[in-house]
């Protein structure tokens, strides 16, 4: 690389910056949210100075500060099999899969993301990309008609797909290049007030599902939300009311805890816009549109299979409880008594191989291994105060979660169900690659800190 040249992880800074500026422009709340939460996450770090050290040491104070995600919806298969194209040029990748149907919203979904250690650490900037499942729209007319709509859109502008050949061409992008790409990715993500159908299309796919109105209608699939993250989510969503925010009223994800595990997620009410209608008189027609929130997230450990199948279940049984009929109140009392089945401090977490760690060395450590023959299994070393470990961050998104962040957007009375299957090898197809499995990223992020560790204690075998 030359100084001549763009990294993905400078672009991906680059168009994240830009993303941002365009939102905080377009949607005001969403710069009133970034303060609160830069105020809630700098009294945190004050108070609790051992947090402080652990993300100093795992590199996640500076990338706090830049850290967010967004969320857009697509039409068709060409639009995700190009949006990865224009994603890898940022150095993100398609990880996971993510049924959303069986919530009743007819998406289905990934999350593109930096994949390596060293990219995350650089600007986590992730995606969550859906691909609507036109196949669930019923009537058959309006499929057809939908399915013709979309197959007119061009969400990417011409110059932002060349730059993208350039890239796979020659591997890299020159500055001057990285910058125009940036420019011409984002009018990909861009808003627009006017609608591409009219008032009466509109409706009618409004009827078969909002979220279907929400992609078909637009020229683009416009960024729906920005999330920053914070340390404290309570404390910001206990704020945001003062800011004349309004949140959802429950927090989705697991309960308040010690040792924070997955994701946290909260949202507020998404903006009504006012929209231009094209009329098939050739007039125009006014009405109003709601597709953008925002949202706010906490981050905790990644889990192992093991970790995530006791999530799974303890939420399931949390979210039986509250069907049966409790209130809002109950629901974060009986989610928080389900989960003190879930251990809560990390020495726990970590022995029961719960939770993934990043294994390091300490200053005793590699002092010992200077003088002596050390124990030769990581417990031993733990124990002996040899080796230090500290959570990997979960870089994922859980899909509960999503369907109650969508759901809320999507007004109350959006409740449905499709009977269909989840369909990964067709997500696939359409993406033209497969996704990645983001336990086989998290389990080599641990063994990859393991082996440096070993290798700083002058012992290379476990
Ligand atoms: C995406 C909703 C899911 C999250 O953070 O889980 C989501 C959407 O509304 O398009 O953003
Ligand atoms: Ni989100």
């Amino acid at each position: 690389m030359t100084a001549l040249h763009a990294d993905p992880d400078e672009i991906r800074t680059l168009f994240s910056r830009a993303m941002s500026e365009m939102y905080r422009a377009e949607v005001p709340q969403y710069g009133t949210l970034l303060e609160l939460v830069s105020d809630v996450n700098r009294e945190i770090l004050q108070r609790h100075s051992e947090l402080c050290a652990s993300l100093a040491r795992n590199d996640e104070l500076d990338r706090l500060s830049v850290e967010r995600h967004g969320a857009i919806r697509l039409g068709r298969a060409e639009e995700l099999f190009d949006i990865r194209r224009v994603f890898s040029v940022m150095g993100m990748h398609a990880v996971g899969y993510y049924d959303l149907s069986v919530a009743g919203v007819p998406v289905h979904s990934t999350a593109f993301r930096p994949i390596t250690d060293a990219a995350l650490r650089h600007n986590p900037f992730r995606v969550f990309t859906s691909l609507l499942r036109v196949e669930l729209i019923e009537d058959e007319v309006l499929r057809r008609q939908a399915e013709q709509i979309l197959a007119e859109r061009q969400i990417f502008t011409p110059r932002a797909l060349e730059l993208v050949n350039i890239f796979e061409t020659d591997g890299r992008l020159t500055r001057p290049q990285a910058e125009e790409f940036v420019c011409e990715a984002l009018e990909t993500f861009r808003w627009h007030s006017e609608a591409t159908v009219s008032l009466d299309v509109y409706r009618k796919l409004h009827d078969a599902h909002r979220l279907i109105a929400d992609v078909v209608s637009f020229k683009g699939p416009h960024i729906n939300h920005l999330t920053p993250r914070t340390l404290d989510i309570d404390a910001v969503q206990a704020g945001m009311p003062r800011r004349g925010i309004v949140p959802k009223a429950v927090i989705e994800g697991p309960p308040r805890r010690n040792c924070a595990i997955l994701l946290r997620q909260t949202s507020f009410k998404a903006l009504e816009e006012p929209i231009i209608f094209r009329q098939t008189d050739g007039k125009s027609a006014q009405g109003m549109h709601t597709a953008r929130f925002g949202e706010i997230e906490q981050r905790g450990v990644a889990l192992t299979p093991k970790g995530r199948e006791l999530y799974d279940a303890l939420l399931a049984s949390a979210r039986q409880a509250r069907a049966a009929g409790s209130t809002t109140g109950d629901y974060d009392a009986g989610l928080a008594g389900a989960f003190t089945a879930f251990p809560d401090d990390w020495a726990a977490l970590r022995s029961q191989g719960l939770a993934f760690f990043r294994y390091s060395a300490t200053p005793a450590g590699v002092e010992a291994g200077k003088r002596r023959a050390l124990p030769s299994t990581l417990d031993q070393l733990v124990a002996e105060g040899l080796l230090r470990y500290d959570p990997i961050v979960y870089e994922d998104f859980l899909p509960v979660s999503a369907a109650g962040i969508f759901q809320s957007n999507l007004g109350s009375d959006a409740q449905q169900s499709y009977a269909a299957r989840s369909n990964r090898a067709a997500f696939e197809v359409a993406l033209g690659a497969e996704v990645h499995d983001e336990m086989t990223l998290y389990a080599k992020t641990e063994k990859d800190s393991v082996e440096r560790a070993m290798n700083q204690l002058g012992s290379p075998h476990i």
